[in-house]
Order: structure tokens, then C-alpha cells, then sequence
């Protein structure tokens, strides 16, 4: 690894001592700059509540004491745990994530979690070397890294047969699915059960557990303003294990893809991936009268043509996504029936109705685009004309043949087009759990790892949008919960000595005002209620928003702006949502005769795509409850959200916080301040803290050598064994606590006295050695 080290090791810094000197002298510190957030400078006097101070240019300035932060000493620089630093303040801690960026270091542990600073560019920290280097290494013994993360946590799943969670948080574009991908290639290589000796090539599943992620990516990303690969769905990967450590299956879920990209993008961002891959890419009778392709120019639903991703081909990544899709075992007839599938969305597009002269009724004199879609969808054109046209609608008892207009048609085109696409999308995912559920083989306990689309704000902000955020926002919370409040509920049922800090990041109030169900209800919930009236509008759904919530400190109406405007502040920033098709996009309709003859179609696999239980991969009904009542898009998010946190709750979680960088070029999306936020409260839990816990007879078993003689010979309560040996260790009282069933250390402790454990086993094997080889 010696290239490459040193995108992972602190290289010696032989300047250090000087600049220590320096420090001291100089009396540095942080004060505020509207450049750089922070500025080093020099104090030269303090008088009361003033300080003056100098830059390294000279310029002299008189600032606030309180606006002053203090610099930490030159030893301290690009440390690997910010757990470590002697000064904790906002500045120092983004000061030390800079210099580790602009050294290549990307990766930094803050106490209990890693922070970690996209780089924009390939590192070669991911490579098969670097793997083994991570493997069985605890985390103090190697440079930070998603592998220590992922390795821990899977020591700990198999030590402590706790099932395991790695969560990649950050805004939009801030590397979270980048780090998924790092998580499941490393525990492709570290726990596959099929390597052959000296080869660490993965097996088959391990094979097309990587592959999994192409597919999806293909069906479910796209460019968006802030990241040319934004995942617009969220997905928690499953990865079972046996009792010995091997992967033995996997099991993907999904959360609300934004399927609305299909039909709109904003300028410069794109439907899917797989449009354009599909378009660009499939050639002579597949293109031609397999798939009946267009050029770009020719689809509306593209609505700015052939947008280019810098750096990617196209055409060839459809060839890789055809690959991925071979590799996953799927058939030559289901992949051809996925992409017909793609086409006919596209061509959906380019349905036209037009206005009769005589009436309001709509009518389609050029039936290209129908013949088309019907010919890939294996329906007859006149039959879905008439369907789209004239359906028979169920009025009270009787069903009756309405005209429709040319907007209610339109509408019905657009709605057919999202859901044939999301149906396709939930299709592709249950047969790819088909292929990597290897349930015949017995799993102990899993390792989950979550990948949601990141907290977003752009010009327009949809109901897409609010659902992103607020499930943003509950894994934030579930952040500040993890560090915050369970870890000090721990301190005090344990019983030790400890006075609650309240770090003021509770969440609940922002989502309260989303999720809320009454008294007073929150936003899903009034949303919902307006769609129950038949009166109701966009902007009636606002009006009660705003005389719901206008005391709400997370709510607010921008003045003199569109009555459809609502803002609310989150935890990374204010966004105002745009409310306009959003009680459409809630309810969710779709014409029923279309979809009825779909379910009929003269192929197998487009009947298998509408049969309410898809034949093959066993689809699960969409929109509907055991009883068949209606439900809302905002409630099935909301219940399936509540599940994922059900199921997050009960593992171990291990929190990758991901982060943006400043970049010259880049205006950065969200201030350095909600980038951060958490994490200076995370660090400071667990330097105040005893993060560190071992139940009192684990820790007996494994450090007893360390104290022999502290234990009389006989039973010995676990407690009390305790205490003598950390008597007996002549440790800091202030470094432990003794729980009612566990020992409690402040950071660090533990790794220590491990070190000290692993010398002592070597002396004693090298001694045995030693010893067996004199009998020989
Ligand atoms: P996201 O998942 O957090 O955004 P991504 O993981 O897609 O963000 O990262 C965005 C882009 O940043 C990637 O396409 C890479 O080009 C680059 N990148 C991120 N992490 C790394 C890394 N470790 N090494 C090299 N390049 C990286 V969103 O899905 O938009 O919330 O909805
Ligand atoms: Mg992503």
C-alpha cells in the first residue's frame, strides 16, 4: 500500500515543533470571516468583554471575547478522532476536516461516529489491498475509514449476536450512496462464504449482491441540479449472515420513488438513468421492432432531449445495465419486457388529444403514438382509446360511459405513464430479492444499511420534496436520539453518576407538524383530510394549513408570494414547498380501464406487471389496505417510514455522517453550520460521556490476565470481581464508572487496556512456544 498511504496515514509533520512554539507565543485563535467561516489570528490584548487581535496579514481588528474560539495546539493538527482535541468549538472541529480534505483525507472520526467530506474524485483508497488491510483491524489500529466502520460493526454482529445498522446521512450529493457501495463491496470480499484460497474474488451471490445496485441505480437515479447520480428513491439493504460470519442472503426495501421525474424534469436535470441509457444504447432489431425507439428529439416526456452526464457514456452503460441484469439471473424475455415497458412510458408522451369543435369531449385524430404503446404493451389500440377516452365509470350503482375532456384525458396519460413506472420499478426490486433470497440457507442476524435520497431544496419544491425531508428529518432525529438521549437513559438506569445534558436538537417539533394525525393535525393529515372533500383545492389545503399552524415555530407563510407557498424550517434549512397537484399527487388516481386491460395483455409479463399479485415475484398490492380501503401516498410513506425506524431501532446503529465540501466553484447547498449539525454535540456526548461499556463479566473474562492476582480464588460476584480489578489495574477513577451490570469508560480507555491485553497473550504464546519447543 506504500503509494498509497498516504491518502490514508497522517504523514510526520517534523515542523510540528516549531510551530508549537509558535502557537504559544502567538496566542491563536479562531475568529469569524465572511470568506472562510473561520480565520486564525493572533491575540495582541484582552481588555474586558474586547480583544484585539491580528491577522497573518497584518490587518489588526478588535473582536467580542465571545466571538473569539480557541485554536488548538499544532500537535493536534488533521487528528484522526476530534474526540481528541483540547479545544472543542465549531471552528476547530471544521479546521480539522478541511486540512484532513485538502490532504486527501476524507475520512474522521468524531467520538462516536465518522464524518466523512466527499472528494470529487477517485481515491485509491477502495482497493482490494486496502480491504485486507482493514480486515479484523479495531479502529484504533488502523486510519479512519468506512471499512473500520463496517468491519466493527460486523465483529460486534458476530460477538455480540446483535443485529447491526451502518446509516449514511447528508445532504443531497454528499457521498451516502458512494459509502453503501463501499459497505456492501467490503463485506463482499471480508465475509463471503465462497472464496477459494488466495483468491478474493467473490462468489455467486456475492456477485449479484454487487450487481443489485447498478439495476436499481439505472431504474431509480437521475441527474439532478446537485448531483448527477441523486438517488430518487431510499433503499435499506438486508444482508443476512450464518452463525459463522458468511452472507447468506440479501433483501432489499424500498421508500417513495419520486416517479414524477418520468413525465417532468426542471431544466438541466433528467428522468432516469435508464431512459436515456435505453435510448442511446440499444441497436439494430432490438432498437428498431423490438423496442420501436425514437430519437431524443422525438419524446416530450424528455422534456430537454438528450442531457449528457460529463464523464459517463450512455450507450455503454446500458450495456453494462443489460450485464447486471444477466448477471442477476434475469431472463432474455424479462428484460426485453422491462425495457418495453421504459419505451411505452416514453411514448405515453407523445399521446395527443385534442378539443372536439362541438363539445368539451376529447378526441385523438392521430393514433401513432397509441398504436405504438399498444403494439409494445400487447393491448388493442381501440380498446385503450376507448378507455382513455370514454371510460365507464362507476356512478353510485350504475356504471356509465363518460366522456372525458382533453385535460382529464391528458391528466389520465400522465398518471398511467408514473404508475406503469413504478410498478416497473417494484417489479425489477421484488425479482431481484427473488434472486439474492437464498432463504434455504439458515441467517442468524443481519446487517442493515440505509441509503436514503438526501435532504433537498431547490427553486420549486414539491411534494416530493416534503417526504425527502421529512424522512431526513427522522433519521436525524434518530441520530440525536441515538447519541443524545439513549446513551445518557443508559447512564442513569445503570445508575452512575451523571447530570443530564439537553444539547436543544430535539427534532420532534418539525416532525410533529408533518406527522402529526390530530390535535391539531399536521401537514399528511390535513392534506389527507382535503382530499376527502370534494371541493377542496391546492389552495383551500393551504388556507388550513396556515389557520392550523400559524403559531407553529416550524411553520411559516412567506409574505406577498403565491397563496400556494408554505415554508418550513428543518433542521438543515428553510424550504418553501410549492403546494400545486398536491392533492392529486396524495390521491394518486388511476383510470381503471386501462389498467384492466393491461392486466389482460397478450403478454405474460405485462399481465404479470398489473395482476394484483404479480405471479412470478409475488408483487404486493399498491395503495390499498387488507380491507381494500383507499390510502394516501403521504400515509403509505408515512406507516412504511415508521417500520424502517421500528426495525432501526431495534439493531445497533453505526452513523456515517457525510458532508459537502466548500468548494470554490461550488456555492455550498446547506451552511457549514447544518452540515455540522450534531456533530460537535455528538463529540462533545462523548468526551463528557463513558461511551465505552462492557458487561461486568465479558470484561472479567477477557481482561483478568491484566490483573491476575486482584481475584481470590473461588466465586466472586461480577461487580465486585470488577472493582477489584480496576483497583488492582490502578486506573483513574475518573475514567470508569461501575453500572449495575456493566463498566462504563470514557473513550479510549478500552482500547488501551486491549493493547495492553494483545502484548501480554503475545509474550505469553511466544513464552509457550518457547517452552513446548525445549520439551521437544
Ligand atoms: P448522495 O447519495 O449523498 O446524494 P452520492 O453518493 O451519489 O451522493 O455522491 C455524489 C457524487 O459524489 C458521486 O457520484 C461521486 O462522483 C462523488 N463521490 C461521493 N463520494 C465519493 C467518494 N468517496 N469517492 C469518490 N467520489 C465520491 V442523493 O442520492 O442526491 O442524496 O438523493
Ligand atoms: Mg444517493
Amino acid at each position: 500500500i506504500v503509494d498509497d498511504a498516504k491518502f490514508l496515514f497522517l504523514e510526520n509533520d517534523f515542523s510540528s515543533s516549531v510551530a508549537q512554539a509558535d502557537w504559544s507565543a502567538k496566542k491563536m485563535v479562531w475568529i469569524p470571516s465572511e470568506r472562510e467561516g473561520f480565520e486564525a489570528a493572533s491575540v495582541t490584548k484582552e481588555t474586558g468583554d474586547e480583544v484585539l487581535v491580528e491577522l497573518s496579514n497584518g490587518q489588526k481588528l478588535e473582536v467580542n471575547k465571545e466571538d473569539v474560539q480557541k485554536m488548538n495546539p499544532p500537535k493536534f493538527n488533521k487528528v484522526e478522532d476530534m474526540a481528541a482535541l483540547t479545544f472543542l468549538n465549531e471552528a476547530s472541529v471544521l479546521h480539522n476536516l478541511k486540512e484532513r480534505y485538502y490532504s486527501s483525507l476524507i475520512y474522521t472520526y468524531s467520538g462516536l461516529f465518522c464524518v466523512v467530506v466527499n472528494p470529487y474524485k477517485m481515491l485509491p483508497i477502495y482497493s482490494e489491498k486496502v480491504v485486507e488491510m482493514y480486515k479484523g483491524k479495531k479502529r484504533h489500529e488502523v486510519p479512519p475509514h468506512i471499512y473500520s466502520i463496517t468491519d466493527n460493526a460486523y465483529r460486534n454482529m458476530m460477538q455480540d449476536r446483535e443485529d447491526q445498522s451502518i446509516l449514511c446521512t447528508g445532504e443531497s450529493g454528499a457521498g451516502k450512496t458512494e459509502n453503501t457501495k463501499k459497505v456492501i463491496q467490503y463485506l463482499a470480499v471480508v465475509a463471503s462464504s465462497h472464496k477459494v484460497k488466495k483468491d478474493s474474488s467473490p462468489g455467486e451471490l456475492e456477485k449479484q449482491l454487487l450487481q443489485a445496485n447498478p439495476i436499481l441505480e439505472a431504474f431509480g437515479n437521475a441527474k439532478t441540479s446537485k448531483n448527477d447520480n441523486s438517488s430518487r428513491f431510499g433503499k435499506f439493504i438486508k444482508l443476512n449472515f450464518d452463525v459463522t460470519g458468511y452472507i447468506v442472503g440479501a433483501n432489499i426495501d424500498t421508500y417513495l420513488l419520486e416517479k414524477s421525474r418520468c413525465i417532468r424534469q426542471a431544466a438541466v436535470e433528467r428522468a432516469f438513468h435508464i431512459f436515456y441509457y435505453m435510448v442511446a444504447g440499444a441497436k439494430d432489431s432490438l432498437r428498431g421492432s423490438e423496442l420501436l425507439l425514437e430519437d431524443f428529439s422525438c419524446y416530450r416526456f424528455l422534456m430537454s432531449g438528450h442531457v449528457e452526464i460529463p464523464g459517463q457514456e450512455d450507450d455503454q452503460m446500458f450495456e453494462e445495465t443489460l450485464e447486471a441484469m444477466e448477471i442477476m439471473g434475469f431472463t432474455q424475455e424479462e428484460r426485453t419486457g422491462m425495457l418495453k415497458v421504459v419505451s411505452t412510458v416514453l411514448q405515453l408522451g407523445n399521446v395527443k388529444f385534442e378539443k372536439e369543435r362541438n363539445s368539451e369531449q376529447a378526441s385523438m385524430p392521430d393514433d401513432t403514438a397509441a398504436q405504438k404503446l399498444c403494439h409494445l404493451q400487447g393491448i388493442n389500440v381501440t380498446d385503450f382509446s376507448r378507455a382513455v377516452l370514454t371510460p365507464r365509470i362507476k356512478v353510485g350503482r350504475e356504471v356509465v360511459q363518460k366522456a372525458q375532456t382533453k385535460q382529464q384525458a391528458d391528466f389520465a396519460i400522465e398518471a398511467l405513464a408514473k404508475a406503469m413506472y413504478e410498478r416497473l420499478f417494484r417489479w425489477i426490486l421484488a425479482r431481484v430479492n427473488k434472486t439474492l433470497d437464498k432463504s434455504k440457507r439458515q441467517s442468524s442476524s443481519f446487517l442493515g444499511i440505509l441509503d436514503i435520497a438526501g435532504f433537498e431544496i431547490f427553486e420549486d419544491n414539491s411534494f416530493e420534496q416534503l417526504c425527502i425531508n421529512y424522512t431526513n428529518e427522522r433519521l436525524q432525529q434518530l441520530f440525536n436520539h441515538t447519541m443524545f438521549t439513549l446513551e445518557q437513559e443508559e447512564y442513569q438506569r445503570e445508575g452512575i453518576e451523571w447530570t443530564f445534558i439537553d444539547f436543544g436538537l430535539d427534532l420532534q417539533p418539525c416532525i410533529e407538524l408533518i406527522e402529526r394525525p390530530n390535535n391539531p393535525p399536521g401537514i399528511l393529515a390535513l392534506l389527507d383530510e382535503e382530499c376527502l372533500f370534494p371541493k377542496a383545492t391546492d389552495v383551500s389545503f393551504v388556507e388550513k394549513l396556515l389557520s392550523t399552524h400559524t403559531t407553529h415555530v416550524k411553520f411559516s407563510k412567506p409574505k406577498h408570494q403565491d397563496k400556494l407557498i408554505f415554508t418550513v424550517l428543518h433542521y438543515a434549512g428553510k424550504v418553501d414547498y410549492n403546494s400545486d397537484s398536491w392533492l392529486t399527487k396524495n390521491m394518486d388516481p388511476l383510470n381503471d380501464n386501462v389498467t384492466g386491460l393491461l392486466s389482460n395483455s397478450s403478454s405474460p409479463f405485462i399481465q404479470d406487471l398489473w395482476r394484483e399479485l404479480g405471479r412470478v415475484v409475488g408483487l404486493e398490492t399498491i395503495n390499498k389496505s387488507k380491507k381494500g380501503m383507499f390510502r394516501t401516498v403521504g400515509q403509505l410513506h408515512k406507516e412504511s417510514l415508521g417500520r424502517l425506524m421500528t426495525t432501526l431501532n431495534n439493531t445497533q446503529p453505526n452513523f456515517i455522517r457525510c458532508i459537502i465540501p466548500n468548494h470554490e466553484k461550488r456555492v455550498p447547498a446547506l451552511h457549514s453550520e447544518s452540515a455540522v449539525h450534531g456533530v460537535l454535540e455528538g463529540i462533545r456526548i462523548c468526551r463528557q460521556g463513558f461511551p465505552n461499556r462492557i458487561l461486568f463479566q465479558e470484561f472479567r473474562q477477557r481482561y483478568e490476565l491484566l490483573a491476575a492476582k486482584a481475584i481470590p480464588k473461588g466465586f466472586m460476584d461480577g461487580k465486585q470481581a470488577c472493582a477489584l480489578m480496576v483497583t488492582h489495574l490502578d486506573l483513574d477513577p475518573n475514567l470508569f464508572r461501575i453500572g449495575q451490570s456493566k463498566m462504563f469508560f470514557r473513550t479510549g480507555v478500552l482500547a488501551q487496556l486491549e493493547e495492553e491485553r494483545d502484548l501480554k497473550i503475545t509474550v505469553v504464546t511466544i513464552a509457550f512456544q518457547a517452552h513446548s519447543r525445549g520439551h521437544l
